[in-house]
């Protein structure tokens, strides 16, 4: 009678087991994701002199103004949101889809990573972009959707990559425009250092001019750094300069736009 008595007690518990799913009880969904929509461009201004702030904090530059146009000769646009905070995640969906494309994952990721570069896109076709966090036990929770355009890129003349300016007062950007000569509302000459550290990325704007455009014409723009602010008391050193073109976008509230390569220039 004993071991029957036994016997059905270890059933029961087995039975007891049995009914909970041990693998994992987690219902709670990752706190909802913040994708950045397009905060704004290195050389913006909030007000005279002061520069806008990035989502860090710091000066805007190309690394915390959320998603935006890459800097080169492809045509990429890099996604950037806030640091995932649920030590519980997993991994990232990344969608996509245009009024050309229709929706679709484009990337799958784990989740460590706060950025993601889409590239070999296409010029003039608007983007848009949401991202699905998921968490071990599957639960998963979607960000807002964010968008960006690109522009065709402009093309630096002079000075050359790697070239040595002596005198800021001979300082001269020069740049064309670039292939199909679609409207842009203006060129950003910006020139800038590049501050990088083991750890992060960070430029730091020196001067920037915006050449406002007014009509459809194809000859380079030429811009004297002295004529438009330039301060001839920056240090010697290596710098970089490129031309961003921009784009104001109605629907959007913001400049969509491109960022030609990246142009060394020694001052020394
Ligand atoms: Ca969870
Ligand atoms: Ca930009």
């Amino acid at each position: 009678m004993k071991k029957i008595l036994l016997l059905l007690f270890i059933v029961i518990i087995l039975i007891g087991c049995a009914g909970t799913d041990s693998k994992n009880d987690d219902k709670i969904p990752p706190t909802k994701p913040n994708l950045y929509p397009h905060i704004g461009d290195m050389g913006d201004m909030e007000q005279q002199g002061i520069p806008l702030e990035g989502v860090n904090g710091n000066d805007i530059n190309d690394f915390n103004n959320g998603i935006d146009a890459v800097h080169g000769t492809q045509e990429n646009i890099r996604l950037q949101w806030e640091h995932l905070v649920d030590n519980d995640l997993d991994y990232v969906n990344i969608y996509r889809y245009s009024f050309y494309d229709s929706l679709s994952l484009i990337y799958q990721r784990i989740s460590g990573s706060d950025s993601f570069i889409d590239a070999s896109l296409i010029p003039f076709v608007e983007y848009h972009y949401f991202i699905e966090v998921f968490d071990f036990a599957g639960n998963s929770t979607l960000s807002d959707t964010v968008s960006y355009m690109l522009l065709d890129k402009a093309q630096l003349v002079s000075p050359i990559d790697g070239g040595t300016v002596n005198d800021l007062n001979d300082l001269v950007f020069q740049w064309g425009r670039a292939g199909s000569g679609e409207l842009i509302d203006l060129f950003r000459v910006i020139l800038y250092r590049d501050n990088s550290t083991d750890n992060y990325e960070e430029y730091e704007h020196v001067w920037s001019y915006d050449q406002y455009i007014y009509v459809n014409e194809n000859q380079d723009f030429e811009i004297s750094y002295r004529d438009f602010g330039g301060d001839v008391n920056i240090p010697n050193g290596q710098y970089l300069w490129r031309v961003d073109a921009l784009r104001y976008n109605d629907a959007n509230h913001t400049y969509f736009g491109s960022e030609s390569v990246e142009y060394k220039l020694y001052y020394y």
